[in-house]
């Protein structure tokens, strides 16, 4: 091999480095589907199990708040929840999306919340921010938020860890008015679901 060759045969073995080393994208699970045209605030605004979550019409406020799907995927890192809507964020309004999990706190109250928030009119925020709230131990983590995708490590809770299942799945998608989180409301709820399937992590 002479000098002229070695060169490029390095930059060959350095691209094929990162290809070989990457791993496909986790098959996500929908956990949660919800029928088009009911972000329109006639629910329980997030207040009950979305019996009365999907009234669709005559008026939807919102294309961005009308959840359609909730897919979840993990790997050993990470839990990946994407929300599919009917138009994706951010909103000329600021909106958010909340999918809450595992009722096991007094009277029901669910422990886990993955909350993601937009930028738009009426809050502060320059781009869309994450959070798990855990109600039960009183802890809040923030998180990525990476278009409809929030990526939440895994680290951030118990609840989280090895084969864990996640309970009582639901959905709500909200306006956000305020500075930035935790500051602010998350209210109107435009669109709720109803409880979805329960999700195990594989690993
Ligand atoms: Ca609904
Ligand atoms: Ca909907």
């Amino acid at each position: 091999m002479d000098r002229k060759t070695l060169p490029i045969a390095t930059l060959c073995v350095a691209l094929m480095l990162p290809l070989a080393g990457s791993k496909a994208a986790p098959k996500p699970t929908t956990v949660i589907e919800d029928p088009a045209g009911d972000a329109n605030a006639l629910n329980d605004q997030g207040n009950g199990d979305g019996s009365n979550g999907d009234v669709v019409g005559p008026a939807d406020a919102s294309s961005v708040t009308d959840l359609l799907k909730i897919d979840i995927s993990n790997d050993a890192k990470n839990l990946y929840i994407t929300f599919l809507t009917e138009t994706a964020p951010p909103a000329t309004q600021g909106v958010g999306f909340r999918l809450r999990a595992n009722p096991d706190g007094a009277g029901g109250s669910y422990c886990l919340n993955f909350e993601a928030f937009y930028p738009g009119a009426g809050n502060a925020l320059d781009a869309a921010v994450g959070q798990l709230r855990d109600t039960c131990t009183g802890e809040t983590t923030e998180v990525e938020v990476l278009g409809p995708m929030l990526v939440v490590p895994r680290a951030a809770s118990d609840a989280l860890g090895k084969k864990s299942v996640l309970t009582g799945l639901q959905a709500h998608a909200f306006i956000y008015l305020g500075s930035a989180p935790p500051a602010g409301t998350t209210y109107p709820v435009t669109d709720t679901t109803k409880v979805g399937k329960d999700y195990k992590l594989k690993k």
